[in-house]
């Protein structure tokens, strides 16, 4: 979420996509089984992800929502969200001047109540423009395009983790130019001023430049995109982050390079995300390429699939995603999570700073049961931390962590917050007694979290 703990001045790069909103306590709730002392093999694609210090989010289709099924498989395996359709521009401003926000934010309540990420997308395009904007042209149209990312962005401050603020915006094929359009004939400087204004309407949130056929690394398309980003940080426009779309669909392929495209955006100093994944037929071996792709770069946040079933897909007839119409989980599905299980966590280059003697603490006993740390991975800039609990089959325990510290994540549990987001009370799901959760350093890297209470029943 948006960050509000971040301390001033810091550099927004030090942010990860786990840092939590203090206000709401958000977290995630992936189920993940862990084993102590073991290394983790979490039984969903959120959990797994975020063990690595990744998302893995959908696409949702709001009016979705109402179908318990689908609903159920959003809040069972993923950890973040990008509305289908719902924040393009045609459905937030459908008049001029009149914003409809009510769809998108029944998304992103949903989101927050089930601690998922929330992608925004898109604040600028040339497609689904609403019939008044498309209508228009010149400094009308460019005054009109900025006044909507401004109030759209000002709208969801403090919820979207990244926008997409411009979208598509190259044209397909050898020339590698930009795609002729009503935002592109208001001069070329179009996309950066779409960044600039996104950033002024809200600092906190990433800003990334999002696109399809830009993951081969030989093709043009991707090349003027990889010119258009080197420009922009050699000159300080506002960038955070690429998004591949990676359709691998109608025709195009999961390319051999896809790592090179990965990493040669990450050396340009931009986080990379694979923000619309879709596969014809689902292969294993293509969506298990993806995914090691992604591990394999530091700076690769996390991947979206194009939504949850194939019945939901914008390709259905192509079968092209990880659950099939009846909501089973399909071959690829097992092959993305077994990949992910199997992946090792990012490599930050940061020094691993080793848990601090004397902490974490087992709680006084007292309770009718009691909880043990085992202290887990070590990152950078977060830790995870599993607790088992013995002499209880259901129970409570009462976690506190050192602010600015924050809990990003959590698995095998029901949590609560209080309300300064620094005390978890976690209860037992029935997924066995052994509960963990990530804890951002946001600075802090010898505090750990201290048990305060294990009560039963
Ligand atoms: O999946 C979306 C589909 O429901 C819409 O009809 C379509 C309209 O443009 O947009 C689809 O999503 C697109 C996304 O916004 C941008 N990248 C390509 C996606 C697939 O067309």
């Amino acid at each position: 979420m948006a960050n509000s703990s971040r301390a001033p001045g810091r550099s927004r790069r030090v942010r990860t996509a786990f840092a939590v909103s203090a206000a709401v306590g958000l977290l995630a709730t992936a189920a993940a089984v862990v084993l102590p002392g073991s290394a983790s093999a979490a039984s969903t694609l959120g959990a797994s992800a975020a063990e690595r210090g990744r998302y893995f989010g959908t696409a949702v289709a709001v009016n979705r929502l109402n179908d318990s099924a689908y609903t159920s498989i959003l809040n069972r395996e993923f950890n973040q969200v990008t509305a289908e359709n719902e924040m393009k521009i045609d459905a937030l401003q459908p008049q001029q001047g009149q914003f409809n926000y009510g769809t998108a934010d029944r998304l992103v309540q949903h989101a927050r109540s089930q601690g998922m990420l929330v992608r925004g997308h898109t604040l600028a395009w040339h497609s689904q423009q609403p019939d008044w904007m498309r209508n228009m042209s010149g400094p009308t149209l460019r005054n009109a395009m900025l006044n909507h990312v401004t109030q759209v962005a000002t709208h969801f401050r403090g919820q979207i983790e990244w926008w997409d603020v411009v979208n598509e915006a190259f044209e397909d094929g050898s020339s590698g130019a930009r795609r002729d359009s009503n935002l592109q004939r208001t001069g070329d400087d179009w996309i950066e001023a779409a960044f600039r204004a996104a950033r002024q309407a809200d600092p906190n949130a990433d800003l990334c430049y999002n696109d399809y056929n830009i993951d081969n690394w030989n093709d043009a398309k991707t090349q003027a995109v990889y010119r258009m980003v080197q420009d922009f940080k050699s000159r300080g426009v506002p960038i955070d982050c690429v998004g591949l779309q990676s359709h691998f669909t109608g025709g195009s392929n999961y390319p051999s390079n896809y790592r090179t495209t990965l990493s040669s955006f990450a050396a340009l100093g931009v986080d990379v995300h694979i923000t619309e994944l879709d596969i014809r037929n689902a292969p294993s071996d293509a969506y298990r390429n993806v995914v090691n792709d992604c591990l394999a770069v530091a700076r690769c946040k996390g991947i979206t699939v194009w939504g949850i079933r194939d019945s939901d897909s914008w390709r259905s007839n192509e079968s092209p995603l990880l659950f099939n119409g009846s909501g089973q989980k399909k071959p690829a599905y097992d092959a993305v999570l077994a990949a992910l299980n199997n992946g090792t966590p990012p490599p930050t280059g940061d020094p691993t700073t080793p848990p601090p003697t004397g902490n974490p603490t087992t709680p006084p006993p007292g309770g009718g049961c009691t909880a043990t740390v085992t202290p887990g991975q070590v990152w950078g800039d977060r830790y995870n931390t599993s607790v088992t609990v013995s002499g209880a089959s259901t129970w409570s325990v009462v976690v506190e962590i050192t602010p600015p510290q924050r809990i990003s994540a959590t698995w095998s549990g029901n949590p609560t917050w209080d309300s300064s987001g620094n005390v978890m009370t976690m209860r037992s799901n029935g997924s066995g007694n052994t509960f963990g959760f990530t804890t951002m350093m946001n600075g802090n890297s010898s505090a750990r979290p201290q048990i305060r209470s294990c009560t039963a029943g």
